[in-house]
């Protein structure tokens, strides 16, 4: 059984339990916060959130487990059969973690422990979002999933991906970075009542 390591207050644990409830596999959740420790470094090199353990070997970074449970369980699939379509999908949830997600994540500290962060960083933070945004923009197909007719691995970096922006837009910017984009407020509500994601969201708020 796949051993599922991390804490549900991740949204990169949160986003990879997601996919192993919609691909159906059996797994299990083990608690285990980010650490520099040597077990933990064992099972994911920078110690971070999330890791899986298969059979005794380790691999961390959503993708990459998102992409080895996509060609364990192939169905349902999270990515179009074509190979064109597949790599447009993941082309968007890479833009969404790179210039998006990751950039929002500067400042953290700021939104989620209370601990400030400088002006120049917050105005770098909100002029690379603005631009990050613009790219994922360009790219959101949401007729009616976020890269085109099935639901995808797009769709979970959507859901999984906007959280620290909203936030950042909340509580630094005064504003909502999100409003030029209706559609990832649409999507994202329609994301939500998915089973999979459901009890992600209620697990973790138990
Ligand atoms: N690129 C990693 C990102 C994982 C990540 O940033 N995890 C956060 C929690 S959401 C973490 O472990 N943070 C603790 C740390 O940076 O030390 C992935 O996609 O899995």
């Amino acid at each position: 059984m796949i051993k599922l390591y991390g804490l549900r207050m991740s949204n990169y644990y949160s986003l990879t339990k997601a996919v192993l409830i919609e691909k159906g596999l059996d797994f299990e959740e083990v608690k285990a916060p980010p650490t520099q420790k040597e077990d933990n470094l064992a099972r994911t090199p920078m110690g971070k959130m999330p890791s899986i353990g298969v059979d005794g070997h380790y691999l961390s970074e959503s993708f990459a487990i998102v992409n080895y449970l996509e060609r364990i369980q192939p169905e349902p699939a999270l990515l179009p059969e074509d190979p064109f379509e597949a790599a447009k999908a993941l082309e968007l949830a890479y833009h969404i973690k790179l210039d998006v997600e990751l950039v929002a994540r500067r400042c953290i500290s700021e939104l989620v422990f209370n601990i400030p962060v400088s002006d120049e960083v917050k105005a770098a933070t909100e002029k690379d979002l603005v631009r990050g945004l613009q790219a994922v923009g360009q790219l959101l197909v949401c007729s009616p999933y976020a890269a085109g007719e099935t639901f995808t691995i797009a769709d979970m970096y959507v859901n999984y991906g906007f959280g620290l922006t909203q936030a950042f837009g909340a509580q630094i910017a005064n504003k909502d970075l999100l409003a030029d984009y209706p559609q990832i407020t649409e999507l994202l509500a329609r994301i939500a009542d998915r089973p999979s994601i459901k009890r992600v969201t209620e697990e973790a708020a138990a």
